[in-house]
């Protein structure tokens, strides 16, 4: 059999039935970055309600679970029709997410429906593909000195256009009505990028999901997301099909090679509209083809995470293909710990959990060997600091070990003194109750003589 077909197979098996507990979705919006916010409970899509404070956290965090980069904003005016509770169902409320979290199923949320109904529905935008950045910039003047120019009609779209027509590859949208063009080499510092929600203040004429920065913020586009094919170095982008989501033409053949400088990395496509034979293929030039994916017109959406350091993405489109909107794809960092093996020892790590930067663990080690350290960290290159190890104790008496060996000392004291007092107590209880009942002897509480023990 031919291997891409039994591939080909199982890419549509997993498409169909692969929702876990806790993965999202976007449905019913003007876009595939924006909608109704679905959550996958139970094998069963539900909304989320709105029955308290939504916060800009919540979003954020629903966002980056779907693989963007983060939230732009919640909509408040809803174009949907609602749906029949009947049908879909309302699965959660009263979210209140701290921003960390990387499962929007673990933001503190009540699960009771009582009160929400589907105009309650949250919707969201997330952050368009095309954005790479937000950034300070000094004085407000602008990050960019390839082409500087001032629109009276200024969006993002409008820039993004204008600068990818004039051979730029970023685009930066600022408050002062200036849509700024740089060059590769003016590439963005990583010293120049803040937070996304710096960038938030003022919205986009035009477009109000999209954000044009603030005092000293500017939104940094790129704008090759587009072309057809290119090469893309870093850590985090975005690549789509030409012209998205206007509809691609017929007979393309799209190469993009990322290099990627991640341990791990996200890939992610939340919404893949192909006309039948068309096909999108990722894969990895420098092995790793177990992971490879084939997407066509019935696949919808993927997010696959890989170690690999080039990825290949190549979009392919028959000569008499009726069109589509294609495709975006975003690729993020997705540090993990992996779980390491300690020569006489372990992480106390809880078993399915996934580890990522910050994360602290306890280690232990056999008996008779120290640690070298208690704990364990989970740096940004995804690996454990300090290393994990077990180390046989030598040299001198270190006031630390002086002192969890006289702690051990008094706590072993201390149990031995409950031991022996609790034995002195059961021994009299036992003879007490011996004498009461002759030959029955017995180690059973209720035996004992209840007013004296
Ligand atoms: C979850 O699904 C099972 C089987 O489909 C069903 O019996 C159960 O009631 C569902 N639970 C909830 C909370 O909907
Ligand atoms: C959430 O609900 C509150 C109170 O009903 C309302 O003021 C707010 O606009 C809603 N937010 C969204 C995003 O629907
Ligand atoms: C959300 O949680 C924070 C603490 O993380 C708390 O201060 C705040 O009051 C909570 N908000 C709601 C609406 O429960
Ligand atoms: C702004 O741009 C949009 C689309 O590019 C156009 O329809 C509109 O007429 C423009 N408005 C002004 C004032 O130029
Ligand atoms: C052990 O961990 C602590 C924090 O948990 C840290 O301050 C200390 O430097 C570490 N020691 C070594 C030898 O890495
Ligand atoms: C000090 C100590 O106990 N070392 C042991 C660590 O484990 C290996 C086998 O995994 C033993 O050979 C060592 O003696």
């Amino acid at each position: 059999m031919d291997r891409t077909l039994i591939l080909l197979g199982l890419i549509t098996l997993l498409s169909a039935c692969k929702a876990d507990l806790g993965d999202l979705r976007l449905v019913e919006g003007k876009n595939k970055y924006s909608g109704v916010l679905q959550i996958n409970y139970n094998g069963t899509w539900g909304t989320v309600c709105n029955d308290t404070v939504w916060t800009w956290k919540n979003t954020d965090v629903a966002c980056k679970q779907l693989g963007f980069l983060g939230g732009a904003s919640t909509e408040q005016d809803k174009l949907q029709e609602l749906q029949d509770e009947n049908v879909v169902p309302i699965w959660m409320k009263r979210l209140n997410c701290t921003g960390n979290e990387w499962r929007l199923k673990d933001c503190s949320h009540v699960t009771g429906t009582k009160g929400c109904q589907h105009a309650d529905d949250i919707s969201i935008s997330c952050i368009p593909p095309s954005v790479h950045s937000c950034v300070e910039t000094t004085n407000n003047a602008s990050p960019f000195v390839g082409k500087v120019e001032e629109m009276v009609n200024l969006s993002s779209a409008n820039c993004l256009e204008l600068c990818r027509k004039s051979g730029f590859v970023f685009a930066s949208v600022d408050t002062s009505n200036q849509c700024a063009c740089g060059a590769e080499t003016e590439a963005v510092q990583k010293s120049e990028k803040v937070a996304f929600a710096e960038c938030q203040d003022r919205m986009c004429p035009g477009e109000k999901t999209e954000a044009c920065g603030s005092e000293n913020r500017a939104v940094v586009y790129d704008v090759r997301p587009g072309n057809c094919g290119g090469r893309f170095t870093g850590k985090e982008g975005s690549i789509s099909s030409p012209g998205y989501p206007k509809n691609y033409e017929a007979g393309l053949t799209c190469i993009w090679e990322l290099e990627l400088h991640n341990p791990d990395t996200k890939l992610s496509i939340q919404g893949i509209s192909l006309a039948e034979g068309d096909q999108i293929k990722v894969d990895f030039p420098e092995g790793d083809d177990e992971n490879q994916v084939i997407a066509h017109s019935e696949m919808t959406s993927f997010v696959k995470s890989t170690e690999a350091k080039k990825v290949r993405v190549t979009f392919m489109s028959s000569e008499d293909s009726s069109g589509g909107e294609g495709f975006f794809l975003l690729y993020q960092v997705d540090t993990q710990c992996k779980v390491p093996e300690v020569e006489n020892g372990s992480l106390v790590v809880e078993p399915g959990k996934i580890y990522r930067p910050g994360h602290i663990v306890r280690m232990q080690c056999d008996s008779g060997l120290v640690y070298s350290n208690v704990t364990v960290r989970c740096d940004d290159s995804g690996m454990w600091f300090p290393v994990p190890e077990c180390k046989e104790y030598k040299g001198g008496l270190t006031i630390e070990f002086i002192r969890t060996i006289l702690v051990m000392v008094i706590v072993g004291l201390i149990a031995l003194g409950i031991l022996f007092a609790l034995t002195t107590v059961m021994l009299i209880c036992i003879k007490a109750n011996d004498k009461r009942q002759s030959g029955g002897y017995s180690m059973n509480a209720v035996d004992y003589d209840k007013d004296f023990c």
